[in-house]
């Protein structure tokens, strides 16, 4: 869609460049999503909130700003803040990918999560982000050593210093059954010590295919609820001591439906 370059080109033109200040200060969110070849034009913090809500292209529930949400017990956790519902959905047939686009992202060590909840036979606006049932479908964290400071995570390669997006593609499991989701990408960056930022956005997804599979219910978790602030790697120091070299994600295993799909 012509609309997205002057948008990314203007958000540009006021990033700095990749000092350190910038890791400090600045943070980030989903800006976009793309199925296919169509882009799907989420929420903008930057961009005055009247020219945005309930306007009939949304698709991405609201994020006020670029700040992540530091609590696992903040009901933010969720889907941001204020997390309001979109009045459109970005259709995808089970088994094709969603990207998730990102005009920058700074921060290199975390895992990343993406996770799916059903709405039933409800519309999604209708319903509660806190009490859904939030399963996994995909996860990524260290990649390769030496340790959890200086290893390279997948949030590391994630980012790009060229200008160009990040981008995150991530396939809809192909046996899902169809219907209306919400999907919550997470970033979860862990370089502040014992100081987790969660950076959750949400969108709205209308399912289709022909699949009849959906997770048992050991799968579905709560936002609040998913994550402990007491787990070892959500409340962690990632530089002390020097040699751990291993990280486990945190909430849960990934529900991959019956059916092998092709994953990042
Ligand atoms: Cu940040």
């Amino acid at each position: 869609m012509a609309v997205i370059v002057p948008l990314l080109l203007a958000f540009l033109a006021i990033l700095p460049g990749p000092t350190a200040t910038v890791l400090v200060l600045a943070h980030g969110g989903l800006a976009n999503y793309t199925v296919g070849e169509t882009w799907y034009r989420g929420y903008d913090p930057n961009t005055p909130a009247e020219e945005q809500i309930g306007q009939p292209w949304m698709v991405q529930r609201t994020w006020d700003t670029i700040d992540p949400v530091f609590s696992v017990t903040d009901k933010h956790i969720a889907c941001n803040i204020p997390g309001a519902p979109p009045p459109s959905y970005i259709p995808i047939q089970a088994g094709e990918k969603i990207t998730a686009v990102y005009w920058y992202w700074l921060h290199p060590v975390g895992p990343m999560s993406v996770w799916l909840a059903a709405c039933g036979d409800k519309d999604c606006s209708e319903v509660d982000v806190n009490q859904a049932g939030w399963f996994k479908i995909w996860e990524a964290g260290l990649l390769e050593g030496p340790n959890l400071a200086e290893g390279v995570w997948y949030q590391k390669k994630f980012q790009n210093w060229d200008g160009e997006p990040g981008l995150w593609p991530v396939t809809i499991p192909v046996n899902l059954r169809p219907g209306l989701y919400m999907i919550r990408h997470e970033i979860l960056s862990i370089h502040v010590e014992n100081k987790p930022q969660f950076y959750p956005e949400c969108a709205h997804l209308n399912v289709t295919g022909a699949g009849t599979d959906f997770p048992p219910d050991e799968y579905l978790m709560k936002f609040p609820g998913a994550y402990s602030a007491d787990d070892p790697y959500i409340n962690i120091n990632i530089y002390v001591p020097k040699d751990r070299d291993k990280y486990i994600i945190p909430g849960g295993p990934i529900w991959e439906g019956l059916s092998d799909f092709p994953r990042v």
